[in-house]
């Protein structure tokens, strides 16, 4: 029995949740893997400068965007982790074209997407940002090949996704629940300190780029007046930090389509599909303003998608606005 004023860690979590009825050993030791590579990218996180850690690898990724230095170091440490989790057997990662399949396959092998260090643009200026993991079974029988990654989102079987900010936390999401354990720095494990998240029923938050208001559609730009004039704005530019706090606090986070980015900003397989399953389990939304983020079957890696996601009335309010034209 676990002392008092013992909290849970991860391990024990995984263990108690599927290890000890039989189930999903697969899934503990993917979840386990995703927990050992972000202790190790947030200790590079925070030392950044100290560590020469930052500026840029003076590459531009299948996005065609500036490859930071520790875009290049995160994404190397959770290909490592994970494929030697031993239950992995393919990985589609936003900084690599194309996908890493994993040698020595495995019958109840996972294919994990991920974003392996969200929110570039504050790597540098001490701001949070964080990593993102959908995770979805592979098919019985199934010989891993580049078009298994292509899978709807409302197939994952749990998702994760770490925040590196001022403490380290990591939410794992699986059917209906939804959990968050903060890094103890001294022991080095996760523990649970957030049982059981739903998104408040009150939306406090909305989260947009403001500056995209001039090239954003008439029906779009009426649907965010109407979130400017009910809630506060927070907008940190990392989309897992920004879809954290609206987690918590209750929120709704908006990167629509607009004239300059007419299939939206964010990654539908690296940060939608993910982030959109967390908020489904917690009771949120996710949309693109016109189709569940879940039910869109990926034709490309890499492709892109408006998202509407948070409080599932505030998301579904939203929706209408903009389908109403
Ligand atoms: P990244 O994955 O390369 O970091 O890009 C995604 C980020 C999101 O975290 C964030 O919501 C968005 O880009 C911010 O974009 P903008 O600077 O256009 O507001
Ligand atoms: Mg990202």
């Amino acid at each position: 029995m676990p002392a008092a004023g013992h909290r849970t860690t991860l391990q024990e979590y995984v263990t108690s949740e599927w290890q000890d009825k039989g189930q999903n050993d697969g899934l503990a030791a993917v979840i386990m893997a995703i927990a050992d590579g972000s202790c190790r990218v947030q200790q590079q996180v925070r030392q950044a400068a100290l560590a020469d850690v930052l500026g840029t690898t003076g590459e531009i990724n299948v996005q065609g965007e500036i490859v930071e230095r520790l875009d290049k170091a995160s994404s190397d440490i959770f290909v490592e982790t994970l494929s030697q989790s031993g239950h992995v057997a393919a990985i589609g990662c936003e900084e690599i074209e194309k996908p890493v399949i994993v040698e020595g396959d495995v019958a109840d092998g996972y294919i994990v997407l991920m974003d392996p260090l969200d929110g570039s643009s504050n790597i540098d200026v001490a701001v949070s940002i964080g990593s993102i993991f959908g995770i979805w079974l592979k098919r019985p029988g199934e010989t891993v090949n580049d078009d298994s990654l292509l899978r709807p989102g409302n197939q994952q079987v749990a998702a994760t996704y770490v925040v590196y900010g001022s403490s380290t936390v990591l939410v794992l999401a699986t059917k209906n629940k939804v959990s968050g354990f903060t890094l103890d720095p001294e022991s080095g494990a996760f523990a649970l300190t957030h049982p059981n998240i739903k998104i408040p029923a009150e939306c406090a938050y909305y989260s947009t780029n403001e500056g995209n208001n001039k090239v954003l559609d008439k029906p779009t730009q009426k649907a965010i007046t109407l979130l400017r004039d009910k809630y506060s704005q927070r907008y940190v530019g990392s989309l897992v930090a920004d879809f954290h706090r609206n987690l918590l606090k209750g929120g709704i986070f908006a990167y629509p389509a607009d004239q300059n980015r007419k299939d939206g900003r964010l990654r539908l397989m690296y940060e939608a599909n993910p982030l959109g399953f967390v908020a489904e389990q917690a009771g949120g939304a996710a949309s693109t303003g016109y189709e569940r983020i879940m039910d869109i079957v990926p034709q490309q890696l890499h492709q892109r998608t408006p998202l509407i996601l948070g409080n599932k009335d505030v998301v579904e309010e939203t929706v209408s606005v903009i389908k109403a034209g």
